[in-house]
Parts: C-alpha cells; structure tokens; sequence
C-alpha cells in the first residue's frame, strides 16, 4: 500500500478548459496536492514516460496527443493513492468507465481519455521523478 501516485492531467482535458474542475474532484475525493505543474512535454520526454508502451501499435499517435498541448502533472499522496486514485479515474475506454469517474465525465475516447494515474507504487516513484525534482514537492 503507497501513500503517493502520480496523476497527469492530460491536453484534451486542459484544452477543455477542465483544469479547475478536475482538481476540484480530486482533493475532494481525499487527495492532497504535494506537487503540482504545466508543462509542454517535448517528444523525447512523452516517448520516455511511455516507453513501456513502445512496441504497442497505438505508441506513435499516444506520443503525438501527449506532445499536442500543455499537460498538468499533479503529485497526490492519500493512504493507497495508486488503487484508489485508479478507481477514481475510471477504466482507459471512458465508455466502460463507471459513472462518476474522471474518464467518464471528460474523456472522448481510449486514447484521449483526460487524465492519467500510475498503475503501481514502483511506477509512482519513477513517474514522480520524471516531473518533478525534490524542492518542487511538499
Ligand atoms: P491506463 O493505465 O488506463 O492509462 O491505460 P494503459 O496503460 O493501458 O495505456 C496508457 C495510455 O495509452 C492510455 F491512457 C491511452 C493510450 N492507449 C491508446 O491510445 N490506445 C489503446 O488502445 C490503449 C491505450
């Protein structure tokens, strides 16, 4: 069980203008916001966050979304925040995500699908070091 995860709230979601209320569901959910950034991802730096997702077929076009506007990584700790921040986000097709999670209410599709959540403890900890260094944390 992990206290910290990582949620990247990603371009379709900040071109929609839901910044606001997406952190608004968050924190009152249970999350506490320890880091928090926008940021432009280069190429390099979308193909390294995904690189486990390298020989899979949707790779090129996850790059060219992740690369097509600014991205907000939030840093969150909760008790269990990868479980329960995965629940809260919603299945990655928003059409079989539950109602009430963040992929239902502002994801269009599988691949632009509004925000992202670390899949494991060992996965926060890299994905929390890929955006942000020690003193941009609480
Ligand atoms: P998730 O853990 O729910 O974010 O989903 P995955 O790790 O399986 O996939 C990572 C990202 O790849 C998804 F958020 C969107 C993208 N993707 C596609 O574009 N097409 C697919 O068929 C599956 C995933």
């Amino acid at each position: 069980m992990s206290n910290r995860t990582l949620a990247i709230i990603k371009p379709d979601a900040v071109r929609k203008n839901a910044v606001g209320q997406i952190i608004a569901k968050i924190t009152e959910s249970g999350f506490k916001i320890i880091g928090l950034k926008m940021v432009s991802l280069s190429r390099a730096s979308a193909e390294a966050f995904y690189e486990v997702h390298k020989e899979r077929p949707f790779y090129p076009s996850l790059v060219d979304f992740m690369t097509s506007g600014p991205v907000v990584p939030i840093v969150l700790e909760k008790t269990n925040a990868v479980a329960d921040f995965r629940k809260l986000i919603g299945s990655t097709d928003p059409a079989e995500a539950a109602e009430g999670t963040i992929r239902k209410m502002f994801a269009a599709n599988k691949a632009e699908n509004a925000m992202h959540g670390s899949d494991s403890d060992e996965n926060a900890a890299i994905e929390i070091c890929h955006f942000f260094s020690r003193s941009e944390l609480l």
